[in-house]
């Protein structure tokens, strides 16, 4: 076997606040009736990899049921197919342990040996792009690199969010520095790494003794001094939606009438597993523009500039306005809700006002209401009739 995939799957995704409470952060719903995860596994099948493993560590009882045994992107197969490597568990009655990306490896080191393959792709299962691994691995061998990371400008105010670098004419990189305070640049690591399978054993055995051992900080610094470390430009769309903000951002920019990531593309599929539902149905006065209606969902309201899961219900005299709403939630008649993220399974009463006006405020001493006059509300929470937030 030539490339095995392994998807980091258990960060703790606490920037995304509600939305994770129950869920790991590549499990978190996107673009409707997708999940962040659905991204990393259709790219490697879509790339010709069909041997994935998936590291999970907190909370992965959701990504488990989503993932199962991967038939939606035709990874349940006897042989290769999608693997979910058994959660740390950490120190007995600890709430607040943490497992390093390369450590969280280092602990599955029989099951890179015995699947043994030539290289080793590294991804993070909650980025949002389109890509071609096969051509990254295809460079990676070119430069015989030991470790090829793919990198991309990002603007500099988010710079510290990343690991920075540097390189030279012959594309190795000569500086990495895991999320400075003062970034020397804005060209960032993508967390997209391709290893030589050799070399990757070597290293984390060599320095993966700690339980925080991670890639930025352990494994990536002392490999640049033995300047097999390559630099993969990468251009195309790429989001690491680290924060509320980003997340609804990134959402909403996919009704735009030509957005930066192409989901109707048929090249590149995008697989998620998904329940059979009704298609959508529109109500007498119904209206719907500049969204995304995904099937089950009923409208007798107004939807605008909004992302609508499957299964939701709006009832007449609702309007939504440039909001996401999960799966289930059911929005009672003359209800306004704009601005804001809805979790599954939510029920909003009779004429409530959520996130009404442009003048919103930011008030992070209300549970629900976060940056930037943004408002979420968790799963299975019922608002009461007339509730203004
Ligand atoms: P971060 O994403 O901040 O930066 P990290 O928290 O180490 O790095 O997580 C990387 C990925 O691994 C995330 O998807 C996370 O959920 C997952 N993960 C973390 N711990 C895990 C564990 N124990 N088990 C399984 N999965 C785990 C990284 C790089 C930066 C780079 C950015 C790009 O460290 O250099 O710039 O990614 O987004
Ligand atoms: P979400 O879709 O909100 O991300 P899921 O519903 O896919 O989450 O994942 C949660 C699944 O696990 C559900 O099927 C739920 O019934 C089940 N579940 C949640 N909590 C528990 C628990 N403590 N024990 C057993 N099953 C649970």
């Amino acid at each position: 076997m030539k490339t095995l995939a392994l998807i980091l799957a258990g960060g703790r995704g606490t920037r995304l606040d509600i939305l994770s409470a129950h869920r790991v952060k590549p499990s978190v719903p996107f673009a409707g009736k997708f999940r962040l995860i659905d991204f990393a596994l259709s790219n490697c099948v879509n790339s010709g990899i069909y041997n994935v493993g998936v590291l999970t560590q907190y909370l992965p009882l959701s990504l488990n049921n989503h993932i199962g045994i991967g038939k939606p992107w035709d990874l349940d197969r006897r042989m290769g197919g999608v693997t979910i490597l058994q959660p740390f568990r950490g120190k007995p009655g600890s709430t607040d342990w943490y497992e390093g990306t390369a450590h969280a490896i280092y602990k599955n080191m029989s099951f890179i040996k015995n699947k043994d393959p030539e290289d080793v792709v590294v991804l993070s299962g909650d980025h949002v792009y389109e890509m071609d691994y096969s051509k990254m691995v295809e460079y990676h061998k070119e430069k015989d690199a030991d470790l090829t990371i793919a990198a991309q400008p990002v603007p500099y105010e988010d710079a510290n969010r990343f690991g920075i670098l540097d390189y030279n004419d012959d594309m190795r990189i000569t500086d990495f520095v895991e999320k400075p305070e003062n970034p020397p640049s804005n060209l960032a690591s993508m967390g997209i790494y391709v290893f030589k399978k050799e070399v990757l054993l070597e290293v984390l055995e060599k320095y993966c003794s700690e339980e925080d051992s991670d890639f930025g900080h352990h494994i990536i610094p002392p490999m640049i001094e033995r300047e097999g470390v390559y630099l993969y430009e990468f251009d195309d769309y790429w989001k690491d939606v680290g924060t509320l903000a980003a997340y609804w951002e990134s959402s909403l920019e996919l009704t735009d009438p030509i957005p930066s990531l192409n989901l109707y593309n048929d090249d590149w599929k995008l697989h998620t597993r998904s329940e059979e539902k009704p298609p959508v149905k529109f109500g007498k006065d119904a209206c719907a523009s500049k969204s995304l209606i995904s099937n089950g969902s009923i409208i007798n309201g107004v939807v605008e500039n909004s992302i609508i899961s499957p299964g939701v219900y709006v009832e007449e005299g609702a309007v939504v306005k440039d909001s996401i709403i999960f799966n289930d939630t059911v929005i009672r008649s003359n209800t306004v809700v704009e601005k804001a993220i809805i979790d599954k399974e939510v029920e909003i009463m009779a004429n409530c006002k959520i996130g009404y006006g442009d003048d919103l405020t930011p008030n992070k001493d209300k549970p629900d209401l976060l940056e930037n006059g943004l408002n979420v509300i968790a799963k299975r929470a019922t608002i009461p009739e007339g509730t203004t937030i």
